[in-house]
């Protein structure tokens, strides 16, 4: 049976060790990712007569290139290309971690998302319809309490069984109109570029957005020079048109998406994101 490798990603403190130390037991190593300090934790557990390889990736709110620990999880995501992520929520605080989930979504990976801290979201009243939920971002959902140990199985199957389908990557988050032909134009030029490892809908909306780390990776490349001078030029034009930086209108489109995810997803007790609708 062949090895599958399973990311485990998410918010500070949604419960991704504890998941990963329920997950591997004592069969764990801790190491280092190449070139910088941040720990890279990695274990192994059996499952349905497969070997299961987990890392647990630095928490983060986002994957930024201004943040290490961001850096390091979306390059460990593009670049060792786990068979799935899972991608560990806070359920008690869903709004604010499924800006994450989405970010995540756009690297057009197989993504399981775990509800973790369930009893958390019971007690404050939030009622999550985790099919909806799924339906809209077009991803497994799973119910768990990490330190409790359940869902583990459930967590495992939904992975296992990710892992074996063909991934079809059609998540995309609608940045509106102006936004949306900028990148258009920005994919169309990275088309002609051989060799990206990453997605390319995901490396324009990130040079649009004035990221540092994919603009000079980019701009390293033979031949690419005059597709950052064409990103130069969008975004001066999209400031225009927008009236706003264009990583300001990207992220707000972003928090607009999730708000309208939550929205859709949650029956009761709106929590922090009070609501009249
Ligand atoms: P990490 O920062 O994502 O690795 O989070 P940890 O695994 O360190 O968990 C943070 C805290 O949340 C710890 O005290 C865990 O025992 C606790 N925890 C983990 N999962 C759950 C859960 O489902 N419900 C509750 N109530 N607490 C949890
Ligand atoms: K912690
Ligand atoms: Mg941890």
């Amino acid at each position: 049976e062949p090895n599958l490798i399973i990311a485990l990603a998410g918010n500070p403190n949604s419960g991704k060790t504890t998941i990963f130390n329920n997950l591997t037991g004592a069969r764990q190593h801790v190491g280092n990712y190449p070139g910088v300090t941040v720990e890279r934790r990695e274990g192994f557990c059996r499952y349905q007569g497969r070997n299961l390889t987990i890392v647990d990736l630095p928490g983060t709110y986002s994957l930024t290139a201004y943040a290490l620990d961001e850096l390091v999880a979306r390059h460990f995501i593009i670049e060792e290309k786990p068979d799935i992520i899972v991608n560990i929520l806070d359920a008690a605080n869903l709004e604010r971690n499924l800006y994450l989930a989405v970010q995540l979504l756009e690297l057009e990976r197989p993504l399981v998302l775990a509800l973790n801290m369930a009893d958390m979201a019971d007690k404050a009243g939030l009622k999550i319809d985790d099919k909806a939920l799924g339906v809209k971002l077009g991803c497994p959902v799973v119910r768990t309490v990490g330190n409790k140990q359940q869902g583990m199985e459930e967590l495992l199957r939904a992975a296992v069984a990710l892992g074996e389908k063909k991934h079809d990557g059609a998540f995309m988050v609608d940045y509106g109109p102006e936004i949306e032909q900028a990148v258009a134009k920005v994919v169309d030029s990275l088309a002609a570029v051989p060799g990206l490892a990453y997605p390319k809908r995901w490396l324009a909306v990130k040079m649009l957005e004035n990221d540092r780390n994919v603009i000079e990776s980019i701009g390293a490349r033979e031949g690419c020079q005059s597709v950052i001078a064409q990103v130069e030029v969008l975004r001066r034009e999209l400031t225009e048109t927008t009236q706003q930086e264009p990583e300001l209108a990207i992220a707000n489109r972003r928090y607009g998406y999730v708000a309208a995810v939550f929205n859709s997803a949650v029956v009761a007790g709106r929590g922090e994101a009070a609501s009249t609708s």
